[in-house]
């Protein structure tokens, strides 16, 4: 097991096993086993290219061969930042099969976000495509490889540049067969990245055995099968396309995974009329584009059966033009990167599956809503949700001093978010503990960002909070302190960020220059009364 990755006690994963949830089955085994069973059929369509489950299973055997002849061992950490590509499935797998651990990034993310992962996991290697919308990968590879001295090696999905690419990583011939490293079921299979609130965004270790539970338990709720047809439009390696039940619930279903470039309309709509797309997921303001784009087009979505809506509150207003807009059953998804994932079921009730984020998808997920000194609140009253589970997390990677705030003595995750729980147990998520602005879906650590704002000279303090958006839900305002007598604009501060290497839906929408911050009667900065002055202030027309 991974050092440094808190995990269950062992009387709860022998009774997580006894019950059949964790199987001892590693992600690895299962695509190989998949292979057999589904051989010819299509696992991957991308663009114009068809990937077949032997082709997947092949090619990540190759791949693993290679990787291994590179010196990449297991618990080896290599940090993965591909977009939707067949790729990003051949990799990781490979990762998988020889034991080494993917670190998950996304897409958008950049020299920030990148170094920190790869310092932090001490990674071994990165993971690109060559570029990607607009965007060259190897010139943030190279400066990786400057500064980060773990980082032996970048390989490279398509033209390697000054890199190893990963058809030539493949293609490395080995003596012998290789000798592919024991993987257990119950180790750590790879990081994902948490939404964080505090300084740096946290790792979240999650097991073969954890993992494969939360979607095959999925699979069963949302009803993937053979004849699946899974389109992946937001980033594959979020975990709610990833797993929720996603593109690897897909694989376990034997069913077949779409891969979208972009999530717009015109990317996609095609993709469905072509493929049969019978599910996706969507986060709220792309529900909201591809309900407007579905009346002004005529593509034909008659096949999709389920459109998946999470990673931030969907509007009850919005919800309920789901179904006569699209066609199809609204199924609202509320979860983490950490663990818990709540479902709306399809045959729910519409004022259940418009009005409510769903409930558990285990039974075996425990929650308590509780005040803020920990205790219980009354059904129906809001308080904070804590949860604990055969797939959520006991503590974050190399986290000691984090994970005993963020989690209770008893191992309850302490998810930060406000929610009341009706008498049937579904859960309506009313706002956030923690200090975090969720901008459509994407996830803002306000800590990480005021610490970029005040490493600028001119910035004596920086405050960073939501303000309410009626499309991505919640935008960023960073409310900043001068130093002394410095002139500073809004626009020098945003390209100060840029050029700190700044994932682009952190940088603040709005930037307001004030003299001082309303302070809490601790003597603490109130965001919340920095919320009101925003309000106010818009709704008098002064901003
Ligand atoms: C998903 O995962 P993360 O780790 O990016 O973000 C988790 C946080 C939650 O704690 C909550 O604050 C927010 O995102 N959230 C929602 C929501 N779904 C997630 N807030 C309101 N309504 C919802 N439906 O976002 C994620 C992971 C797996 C499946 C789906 C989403």
């Amino acid at each position: 097991m991974l050092a440094n990755c808190p995990t269950w006690p062992e009387e709860w994963s022998a009774q997580y096993r006894a019950k059949g949830l964790w199987q001892g089955q590693t992600l690895g085994d299962m695509l190989a086993e998949r292979a057999l069973k589904h051989g010819n059929r299509t696992a991957v369509v991308s663009g114009a290219s068809r990937y077949s489950y032997a082709d997947l299973d092949q090619q990540t055997n190759k791949l693993a061969s290679g990787f291994l002849q590179l010196g990449i061992k297991p618990e080896d950490r290599v940090v993965v930042q591909l977009p939707n590509r067949v790729e990003f499935f051949t990799v990781i797998f490979a990762l998988f099969r020889i034991g080494a651990i993917p670190v998950f990034a996304l897409p958008l993310h950049r020299q920030s976000e990148i170094q920190y992962l790869c310092e932090w996991s001490e990674a071994v290697a990165y993971v690109i495509p060559d570029h990607e919308a607009g965007f060259d990968y190897r010139v943030l590879a190279q400066d990786m490889k400057s500064k980060v001295p773990s980082l032996q090696h970048v390989c490279v999905a398509g033209d390697p540049g000054l890199f190893q690419s990963l058809a030539s990583i493949a293609d490395m011939q080995s003596e012998s067969d290789p000798n592919w490293p024991h993987v257990k079921a119950s180790d750590v299979a790879f990081l994902q990245l948490s939404g964080g609130s505090t300084g740096l965004p946290k790792l979240i270790p999650r097991t073969h055995d954890d993992y494969m539970y939360s979607f095959r338990r999925s699979n069963e709720i949302c009803g993937l099968n053979e004849e699946s047809v899974y389109l992946a439009a937001l980033p594959v390696a979020h975990n709610f396309p990833l797993s929720s039940p996603g593109v690897l619930g897909t694989l376990y279903a034997g069913g077949k995974i779409v891969l979208a470039a972009r999530p717009s309309p015109d990317d996609a709509f095609p993709l469905i009329a072509q493929e049969g797309v019978t599910i996706t997921a969507l986060v709220p303001p792309l529900a909201l584009i591809w309900m407007e784009a579905a009346s002004a087009r005529k593509d034909d979505l008659s096949s999709l059966q389920v459109l998946q809506v999470g990673g931030a509150k969907f509007s009850e207003e919005a919800a309920r033009r789901v179904e006569p807009v699209l066609g199809c059953k609204l199924q609202q998804v509320y979860g983490m990167a950490e663990g818990l994932v709540n479902y709306t079921r399809l045959d729910d009730p519409e004022d259940v599956i418009v009005r409510t984020q769903g409930r558990p998808m285990s039974d075996w997920d425990e929650i308590r809503i509780v005040d803020e000194e920990d205790n219980e609140v009354p059904v129906g009253e809001v308080g904070e949700l804590l949860t604990r589970g055969p797939y959520t997390i006991r503590g974050y990677y190399r986290a000691e001093a984090h994970n005993a705030k963020a989690f209770t003595a008893d191992g309850f995750y302490r998810t930060g978010d406000l929610v009341k729980v009706n008498e049937a147990g579904y859960i309506v998520v009313e706002g956030r503990a923690k200090d975090q602005i969720n901008r459509g879906g994407d996830k803002i650590a306000a800590e990480e960002v005021e610490n970029h704002l005040l490493s600028h000279p001119g910035v004596f303090d920086a405050a960073l909070v939501s303000m309410p958006d009626t499309f991505l839900g919640e935008r960023s305002c960073a409310f900043i302190i001068p130093r002394g007598q410095q002139t500073l604009s809004a626009a020098e501060l945003k390209s100060y960020l840029r050029t700190r290497g700044l994932a682009s839906y952190k940088i603040p929408d709005r930037i307001q220059f004030v003299e001082t911050f309303p302070q809490t009667n601790v003597g603490k900065v109130s965001k919340k009364a920095l919320r009101e002055v925003f309000l106010t202030t818009v709704t008098n027309g002064s901003l």
